[in-house]
C-alpha cells in the first residue's frame, strides 16, 4: 500500500449545494492523499455513479480511492480499496473477494479489534472516534488520544486516527503518535476546502520532521 497521511472521507450532508467531485478535488489539491466514498443513504445505482466519478477523479490526481461498505461497488469501478467495519463481512471473506492487491481498511475501536484486523490481513486500520463526532450515525464513546499510544505500541500495520479531528486538535493527535489523519467534516464542510486541507497537511508534515 502506498504511503499516505491525510485521508478525506466524503460527507455530502456537510456541503449542501456543492458537488461531491468539486469538494473532493479541492481536498486533493490542498494535500489530501487518499479519498473514500462513504454514503450510508444512497441506492446502489446512485452509489455506483458516485464511485465512478470519484475513481476518475482519484486516477486523474494519482491518489488511492477507497469505497466504504460496498465491496461490489468497489470491484465494479476498479477502486483501489475497500473499507469495512466490525459489522461487515469478516476480513478473510473480504480478502477472498477482492484479491491480494486491493487495499482493505478496517474500522476498530479497541485493541482486540485492532489485533484481529492485523492478524487477518488488513492493510490499515481506522482508530477512533478519537474525539466525539457528529459524522457517525452509531454513537461510540471516544477512544481518546491516550489510546493512540497503546495502538502504536501494539500493532505493526498503518493506522489512521479518525473522529472529531479538526485544525485546533490535530496537533494533540499527532503528539500522541498518529502519523495518518482521517477527516470528514473539518474538510468537506469547510468554506475553503483546499485551504483547510493544506493547513492540516502542513501540520502533519511538520510533525514528521
Ligand atoms: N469513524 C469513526 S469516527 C467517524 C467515522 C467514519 C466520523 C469522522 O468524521 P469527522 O467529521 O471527521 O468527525
Ligand atoms: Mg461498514
Amino acid at each position: 500500500m502506498r504511503e499516505f497521511s491525510l485521508y478525506a472521507i466524503t460527507g455530502e450532508a456537510f456541503h449542501p449545494g456543492r458537488s461531491l467531485t468539486e469538494i473532493m478535488e479541492e481536498a486533493i489539491l490542498g494535500g489530501v492523499d487518499i479519498i473514500q466514498l462513504r454514503d450510508k443513504k444512497s441506492s446502489k445505482k446512485v452509489l455506483l455513479e458516485k464511485a465512478k466519478a470519484l475513481k476518475a477523479l482519484a486516477t486523474k490526481h494519482n491518489v488511492p480511492f477507497i469505497v466504504n461498505d460496498h465491496i461490489d461497488v468497489a470491484l465494479a469501478v476498479g477502486a483501489d480499496g475497500v473499507h469495512v467495519g466490525q459489522d461487515d463481512l469478516p476480513l478473510q471473506e473480504v480478502r477472498r473477494i477482492v484479491g491480494p492487491d486491493t487495499i482493505i481498511g478496517v474500522s476498530t475501536h479497541k485493541l482486540e479489534e485492532a489485533l484481529e484486523a492485523e492478524r487477518n490481513g488488513a492493510d490499515y486500520i481506522g482508530v477512533g472516534p478519537i474525539f466525539s463526532t457528529q459524522s457517525k450515525e452509531d454513537v461510540v464513546d471516544p477512544v481518546t488520544t491516550s489510546y493512540i499510544q497503546e495502538v502504536k505500541k501494539t500493532i505493526q500495520i498503518p493506522f489512521v486516527a479518525i473522529g472529531g479531528i479538526k485544525r485546533h486538535n490535530v496537533q494533540e493527535v499527532l503528539d500522541a503518535g498518529a502519523e495518518r489523519i482521517c477527516v470528514i467534516s473539518e474538510i468537506v464542510g469547510a468554506e475553503d476546502v483546499r485551504a483547510v486541507s493544506a493547513e492540516l497537511a502542513a501540520v502533519i508534515k511538520e510533525a514528521k520532521k
